[in-house]
């Protein structure tokens, strides 16, 4: 089975997988010890402003830490740029333990295979640990696809953090957002772009310790949702 997933790649470059943590010391020794290390090239962690030791857990677990300015697209920016120049394919997953790298090689394979250029895992499609959306997170989702659909035309059903994209299709997205937006921003340019979209379910775990930066916090989830609904607005204008 293994040996059919490695043949099955068209990679010529390498897989560089990218997480964004703050203050998660708790879960990310565990997120990147469990990193498919056979199959990727690197796992780079982007501990922004952290006041805890996840870099220094991150860097023990075998991950390269870097820093950037405070913000999940800008830690999501940093890590792109931070990129091995010859790793051809982009995965992206939350560093509190809610995503599951065992879905990795799902996610994966549609890139590698030429199948396609962006993969999103989908939590509402996927097994859910109960407690580990809210009803909000959820309510936010299905309101979300449906203004994609009726201004894009495509059907997402959720935004969440763990996807695959290839190198060369997120360049052409000319990604702006440096906040929570960029998850959103990078699925309606890649409408916009043509991109080969898939979307696949996922499973999704409580987080595993620490403290929730947006869901489980009012006025960050506010503020993300400002930001997201500024999304629409901005990539309508083009810019
Ligand atoms: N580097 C960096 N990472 C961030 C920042 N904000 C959030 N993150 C990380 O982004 C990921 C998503 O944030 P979460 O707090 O899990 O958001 P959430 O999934 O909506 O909330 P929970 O449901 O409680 O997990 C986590 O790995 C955070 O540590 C930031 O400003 N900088
Ligand atoms: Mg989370």
């Amino acid at each position: 089975m293994i040996e059919e997933q490695v043949s099955g790649t068209d990679s010529q470059g390498g897989i560089s997988v990218i997480i964004p943590a703050l203050n998660e010391a708790e879960s990310i020794g565990h997120v990147v010890g469990s990193m498919p290390w056979d199959r990727i090239a690197e796992c780079i962690v982007v501990n922004n402003g952290s006041t805890d030791e996840t870099g220094l857990v991150a860097q023990m677990a075998g991950a390269r830490v870097i820093a950037s300015p405070r913000g999940y697209g800008a830690a999501m920016w940093a890590g792109v740029q931070a990129a091995q120049p010859n790793s051809d394919i982009f995965v992206f997953m939350d560093g509190d333990g809610a995503d599951n790298t065992a879905d990795m090689a799902k996610l994966l394979a549609p890139v590698e295979s030429g199948e396609a250029d962006f993969v999103l895992g989908s939590r509402l499609r996927g097994i859910r640990e109960p407690g580990s959306l809210l009803a909000s997170q959820i309510f936010a989702s299905y309101l979300i696809s449906a203004l994609v659909k009726l201004l894009y035309g495509f059907k997402y059903t959720d935004m969440a953090s763990f996807r695959v994209i290839r190198r060369s299709a997120l360049e052409s997205l000319d990604m702006q957002e440096r906040t929570f937006g960029w998850n959103l921003e990078m699925q309606i340019k890649a409408v916009q772009k043509k991109l080969r979209i898939q979307e696949l379910p996922v499973n999704y775990r409580r987080r595993i310790g620490g403290v929730s930066k947006v869901s489980g916090n009012l006025r960050a989830s506010m503020l993300a949702a400002t930001r997201i609904l500024g999304v629409f607005w901005r990539v309508r204008r083009g810019a």
